[in-house]
């Protein structure tokens, strides 16, 4: 008998850990805590200037101000207003110049275009605004939501994503750090440069990154920070400096604003990784997006062959539904970002794919003619990559 109920309490125990384990939330029932206000900002607390010279350390300023929260979402904002600010670049040709005419290109530039077009169909004067910046106003322009998405060669690194309050969308472009020195001044790498002094620009990754690593080998050497492109490379081009450090894509385009371009060469060292690629004011996922999937929609179709010559006859003809997705002839992939269905059709259409801005902009037909290395489609090596239109 004692055996009998044993084995009832047995069963009954085990039936009890099986509804236990059968009863787990569904997805619907999961609850999500939203963070607190002092959990979302957890402020970080500027060294005092003995710590700063204890550690050596070079940071950049945090520069964090009092995020105003918007009312309504950015989406809206822009549609109501009926343009797109874009935060940009006037001084760096092939990513961000301003014209004489007023006018601004370059592959960030593109960048900005597409999104405007992905809200508005079109992008023109009257739908979106450059609004030029240093390299030290990003964070400020973000924080004060002066400006809807930055596109402006700014690198993607810890810090930035938590002191500027910002997210980073995809990398449209891999680059990393180097140097560039005269031809005749005998140096070919890093090591040649114990004692010389280096021209650099401040507010950007590239001032820490040329501080670790000539502390990392060792090397004794003095930096002149400018605050902006052309003073740099001025006081560089008048012998001020035994070298020019930047972004490699910014020394290619810098490079030829030079007056004899030949007397100088980029050395081979790449100092650091620099993830280039649009940021936006935290707090808005729609808005992330929006700008995300205008850069995949530029990578996706130069992997499928889509670009602004055959979009329309290929919106009309694919069988491919991943294709057909994309472009808005199959599905609600757009309606569900709150755009136009068929916003990455308009976005090819009018800017193009990955391939054609980055010729535009940079390719060989340019006076950049930077390889595409990194920045090629992962089925050809490279790091582009988009998530699947589905
Ligand atoms: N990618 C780096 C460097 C960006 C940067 O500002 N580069 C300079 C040197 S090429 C530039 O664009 N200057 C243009 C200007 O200040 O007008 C960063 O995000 O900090």
């Amino acid at each position: 008998m004692l055996k009998k109920v044993l084995v009832m309490v047995a069963v009954l125990a085990v039936f009890a850990l099986v509804a236990a384990q059968c009863s787990q939330p569904t997805v619907e029932q999961v609850k999500v805590e939203e963070p607190t206000a002092t959990q979302a900002q957890q402020v970080q607390e500027e060294p005092t200037a003995a710590q700063v010279a204890e550690t050596q350390e070079v940071k950049e300023s945090p520069q964090v101000v009092e995020v105003q929260e918007p009312s309504e979402s950015r989406l809206e904002t822009v549609r109501k207003r009926g343009k797109l600010i874009c935060g940009g670049n006037a001084n760096l040709a092939g990513f961000g110049v301003l014209a004489d005419d007023g006018s601004f290109s370059g592959f960030d530039i593109d960048y900005c275009r597409a999104i405007a077009v992905a809200i508005f169909g079109v992008a023109d004067d009257s739908t979106l605004e450059i609004r030029p910046l240093s390299a030290s106003d990003r964070p400020i322009a973000l924080q004060t939501n002066e400006i809807d998405v930055l596109v402006r060669n700014t690198t993607y690194t810890l810090s930035r994503d938590t002191e500027w309050s910002a997210n980073f969308g995809p990398t449209t472009f891999y680059d990393g750090q180097g140097m560039m020195v005269r031809k005749d001044s005998g140096i070919t790498s890093l090591e040649d440069m114990e004692g010389a002094s280096v021209c650099v620009q401040t507010g950007t990754t590239t001032e820490l990154n040329l501080a670790d690593q000539m502390a990392l080998r060792g090397i004794n050497y003095t930096p002149k920070v400018f605050p902006d492109a052309p003073s740099t490379l001025a006081a560089f081009q008048a012998g001020n400096c035994d070298g020019f450090t930047t972004d490699k894509s910014g020394l290619i385009s810098q490079q030829q604003e030079l007056e004899n371009p030949a007397d100088y060469q980029i050395l081979g060292v790449t100092m650091s990784k620099e993830p280039l690629g649009p940021a936006y004011a935290h707090g808005d996922d729609q808005w992330a997006d929006i700008v995300d999937w205008t850069v995949y929609c530029t990578i996706s179709a130069e992997e499928f062959g889509v670009n602004s010559g055959n979009v329309d006859e290929i919106a009309g003809s694919a069988e491919d539904p991943n294709i057909r997705r994309m472009l808005g002839v199959e599905g609600d992939l757009g309606t569900g970002l709150g755009l136009d269905n068929d916003f990455c059709a308009n976005i090819i259409r009018e800017v193009g794919n990955y391939e054609e801005i980055y010729n535009r902009n940079l390719g060989p037909d340019t006076p950049f003619n930077v390889p595409r290395g990194l920045n090629s489609l992962w089925t050809d090596g490279g790091l582009l990559y988009s998530p699947p239109f589905r």
